[in-house]
C-alpha cells in the first residue's frame, strides 16, 4: 500500500516537474522571439547607418586620392553614391523607424580635390556635358542629397553669342559646385539684338528673374569664360561681398589692382540691396566692375577674397566681341558713383522679358534691355 502511495506521489512529482519544464520552455521561447525581433530591428537600423556612411566615404577617399587629377566629372560615381544616400523621405518598408534628419552641410566639404587641371583643347558638346551631369535637374538646378546647405545660390551669367564658352563653363562648374555641396541654380541672361552689350544691367536682370524663380539668398555673378582652378574657392556668400576671381592667368595670376572686382563676384541679397544693385548705365566694355566696387566701399562694406593660391582662374582666350567696344565714358562715370548709385541700380531697372527656357543644365532668360542713350552733341 505504502509502495503504491509512494509510486503515485512520485508520479505526481514527475508530472509537476514536467509541467514546470514545459512552462519554463514556453517562457524561454517567448523571451527568445521577443529578443530576436528586437535584434533584428537593431540590425536593420545598423545596416541603414552603414549604407549612408559607406556611400559617403568612398567618394571622399576617392577624390582625395585623385588629388592632382584633371577636373574630370566622374559620371559613374555620382549616381551610384546618390542612390545609396538617405533621401530624406520616409523608408517604405519600415513602419516604426523614423527617417534620419539630413545633417547641415559641413563648413569644409569633404570631397574637394583642391587644384584642378583646366584646359580648353578637348572637344566639348552639350550632349557630353549632359551625360556627365545626370543629377542636375531641369533648369540647371542641384541640391545636395546628403546634407542641408545654409544658403541657396543663384549663379548669374551675362551672355550673348558665347555658346562655345558656355559648354566648357557647364562642363567644369557643375561637378565643382556639386563637390562643394552648393544648393544652386544656373541662369544665363541672354541679351537679345545687336545693340551695345551691357554686362551689369544683365546681372541686375539675373538677380530679379532668379528671385522670381526661387528664394535665393546668395547671388554669384560670373563671366561665361572664367573657370576656377581650385575647388576650395567655395561658391557661396560671405559676411562681406566676395571677389572670387582674384588671380587670373591673363593677369599673371595676380590681382591687377587693389580695387579690382571683375570676373566672378558674389553678394548676399542683403548686400546687393544695400548697394542698390549694379549700375544700368555702363554700355560697352569696362568700368561697371569698378562702379560696383565703389558702391561696396561707399556703403561701408569691404571686399572679401580667397587666398591668392586658391582664387586662381583660367579665362578662355577670346577676341573683343562686336558691339562691346570699350566704353569711353567709363573713366568719368566711375568718379561719380556716389552721386549716381541711389538713382541708377536695381531700383530703376527696366527691361523686357522675352523668354524663359529651362534646359537640362541651365535656365536661359532672353531679354531686351534697350540701348545706350544718344551721346550729347558737343559745342
Ligand atoms: C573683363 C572682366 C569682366 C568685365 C569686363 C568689362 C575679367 C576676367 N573679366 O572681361 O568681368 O568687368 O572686363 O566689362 O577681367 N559677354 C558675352 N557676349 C559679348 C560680350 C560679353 O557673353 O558679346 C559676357 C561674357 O560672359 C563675358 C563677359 O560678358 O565673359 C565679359 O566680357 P569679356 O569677356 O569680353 O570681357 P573681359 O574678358 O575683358
Ligand atoms: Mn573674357
Amino acid at each position: 500500500m505504502s509502495r503504491l502511495m509512494l509510486g503515485r506521489t512520485l508520479e505526481r512529482v514527475c508530472k509537476a516537474v514536467l509541467l514546470l519544464c514545459l512552462v519554463h520552455f514556453l517562457i524561454m521561447m517567448i523571451l527568445y522571439f521577443d529578443v530576436y525581433s528586437q535584434r533584428f530591428d537593431i540590425f536593420s537600423r545598423f545596416n541603414n547607418g552603414r549604407g549612408a556612411n559607406a556611400s559617403r566615404w568612398p567618394h571622399h577617399s576617392y577624390y582625395n586620392y585623385s588629388g592632382a587629377r584633371p577636373n574630370a566629372t566622374f559620371p559613374s560615381y555620382i549616381p551610384s553614391s546618390e542612390q545609396l544616400l538617405p533621401s530624406g523621405k520616409p523608408e517604405q518598408n519600415s513602419t516604426h523607424t523614423t527617417p534620419k534628419p539630413i545633417p547641415p552641410c559641413p563648413e569644409v566639404p569633404p570631397g574637394l580635390v583642391g587644384r584642378l587641371l583646366i584646359e580648353f583643347s578637348s572637344l566639348m558638346s552639350m550632349e557630353r556635358v549632359q551625360r556627365e551631369n545626370p543629377n542636375v535637374t531641369e533648369g540647371g538646378k542641384y541640391t545636395p542629397p546628403d546634407c542641408r546647405p545654409k544658403q541657396k545660390v543663384a549663379i548669374i551669367i551675362p551672355f550673348r553669342h558665347r555658346e562655345h564658352h558656355l559648354k566648357y563653363w557647364l562642363h567644369y562648374l557643375h561637378p565643382i559646385l556639386r563637390r562643394q555641396k552648393i544648393d544652386y541654380g544656373i541662369y544665363i541672361i541672354n541679351q537679345l539684338g545687336e545693340d551695345t552689350f551691357n554686362r551689369a544691367k544683365l546681372l541686375n536682370v539675373g538677380y530679379t528673374e532668379a528671385l522670381k524663380d526661387a528664394e535665393y539668398d546668395c547671388f554669384i555673378f560670373s563671366d561665361v569664360d572664367l573657370i576656377p582652378m581650385d575647388d576650395r574657392n567655395l561658391y557661396h556668400c560671405y559676411d562681406q561681398p566676395r571677389h572670387f576671381a582674384i588671380a587670373m592667368d591673363k593677369f599673371g595670376f595676380r590681382l591687377p589692382y587693389a580695387g579690382y572686382f571683375g570676373g566672378v563676384s558674389g553678394l548676399s541679397k542683403k548686400q546687393f540691396l544695400k548697394i542698390n544693385g549694379f549700375p544700368n548705365e555702363y554700355w560697352g566694355w569696362g568700368g561697371e566692375d569698378d562702379d560696383i566696387y565703389n558702391r561696396i566701399t561707399l556703403n561701408g562694406m569691404k571686399v572679401s577674397r580667397p587666398d591668392v593660391k586658391i582664387g586662381r582662374y583660367r579665362m578662355i582666350k577670346h577676341e573683343r566681341d562686336k558691339h562691346n567696344e570699350p566704353n569711353p565714358q567709363r573713366f568719368n562715370k566711375i568718379q561719380n558713383t556716389k552721386n549716381t548709385m541711389r538713382k541708377d541700380g536695381i531700383s530703376s531697372l527696366m527691361y523686357r522679358l522675352v523668354s524663359i527656357k529651362k534646359y537640362p543644365l541651365y535656365t536661359n532668360i532672353s531679354v531686351e534691355i534697350g540701348k545706350p542713350p544718344p551721346r550729347p552733341l558737343r559745342g
